[in-house]
């Protein structure tokens, strides 16, 4: 069995041994223009010339939960996409939502200017019903993030395409509930997939519905999210702040009003890294199976777009 990895930005070499360690029979190599014909590619981000010239691949696993770069590729379609079912990314996103809600709830930001004056001022203790945390996606991540929530006793609503039934969240689906989600919402967290659907679902209309006041994690993609709609609303007071993990073009460029927003907190997409060793772990769980023939975690769905 063949191999090709081909990940853009990321170090190859710790890869290509801990695969090898898991399929020492097969052969694993970085994938070069021209290569011979392999079975599987493991892959983040690669070019179009992987897929033209590997017509033949019988599986792409992603190293990332996200393909919405890999099906803005023409894939052939007996190649299977799979992306990566949690690894290691949903406590880790659990961790970083949580963060940023209490953060922002708990007003530590204050605290942090106030330390750095030398001001001992304490702040009003919060109402928890006064911060109900909308979930868009309740997928593998955005179903641990709402448990995590949850735990902290917030009110904790959900909102996916099926119906979902997460025990101390109120799950809403489809097109039809996501008003009377918003308008329930005050700490909006996003963790959908980026699809012709989704893209800019964050803007101006959707973005005024929630409750006055209201905050926004976007841990998912940049191209969710209007950004011009999203600095109106801070303008207007409609919004009191974000915490933003993506953006629209990644590294967020110099200069762009991001940066400086005295409401908005920037993080360069890393609320969930890929943990190479669980991911190398599940990968190599997943190629066995598919070579025995049986169904695998996280097969993308090329009708649905995730
Ligand atoms: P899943 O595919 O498991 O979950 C996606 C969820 O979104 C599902 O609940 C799905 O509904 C819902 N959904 C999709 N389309 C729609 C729609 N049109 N309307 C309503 N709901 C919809 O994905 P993951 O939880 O694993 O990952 C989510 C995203 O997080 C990834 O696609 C990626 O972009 C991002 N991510 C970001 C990282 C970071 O570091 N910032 C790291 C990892 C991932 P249903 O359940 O009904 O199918
Ligand atoms: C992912 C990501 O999709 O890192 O896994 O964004």
């Amino acid at each position: 069995m063949r191999i090709t990895f081909c990940c853009t930005d990321t170090k190859p070499e710790p890869w290509l041994q801990g695969l090898q360690a898991g399929l020492p029979k097969a052969d694993i190599s970085l994938w070069h223009s021209g290569d011979p014909p392999a079975d599987y590619a493991v892959v983040w981000a690669p070019p179009q010339a992987l897929f033209d010239q590997q017509p033949q691949l019988k599986a792409a696993l992603n190293i990332g939960a996200g393909v919405d770069a890999l099906l803005a590729l023409q894939v052939p379609a007996t190649t299977k996409l799979v992306r990566l079912d949690d690894a290691g990314m949903s406590v880790q996103m659990a961790e970083y939502v949580c963060h940023a809600l209490i953060r922002h709830t708990r007003e530590f930001d204050v605290f942090e200017s106030n330390a750095l004056a030398g001001t001992w001022t304490r702040r009003k203790p919060l109402a928890r019903s006064d911060f109900p945390v909308g979930i868009l996606g309740l997928g593998v991540l955005g179903a641990r993030v709402a448990q995590a929530v949850a735990q902290f006793e917030f009110p904790v609503l959900g909102w996916s395409r099926s119906p979902k039934n997460i025990p101390g969240v109120q799950c809403l689906s489809g097109a039809q509930e996501l008003d009377g989600f918003l308008a329930k919402t005050r700490v909006l967290v996003n963790l959908l997939p980026l699809t012709p659907e989704t893209e800019n679902i964050l803007n101006r209309r959707t973005l005024s519905q929630l409750q006055r006041g209201a905050y926004l994690i976007n841990v998912a993609r940049g191209r969710h999210l209007v950004e011009d709609d999203l600095l109106a609303l801070l303008e207007t007071g409609h919004m009191a702040g974000a915490m933003l993990d993506v953006f629209r073009t990644e590294p967020l460029p110099a200069g762009h009003p991001f940066w400086t927003h005295p409401r908005i907190t920037v993080t360069p997409h890393t609320s969930a890294r890929t943990l190479r060793s669980e991911s190398i772990a599940q990968i190599v769980g997943k190629i066995q199976a598919l070579e025995r023939g049986e169904p695998v975690a996280g097969v993308v769905d090329l009708a649905r777009g995730y």
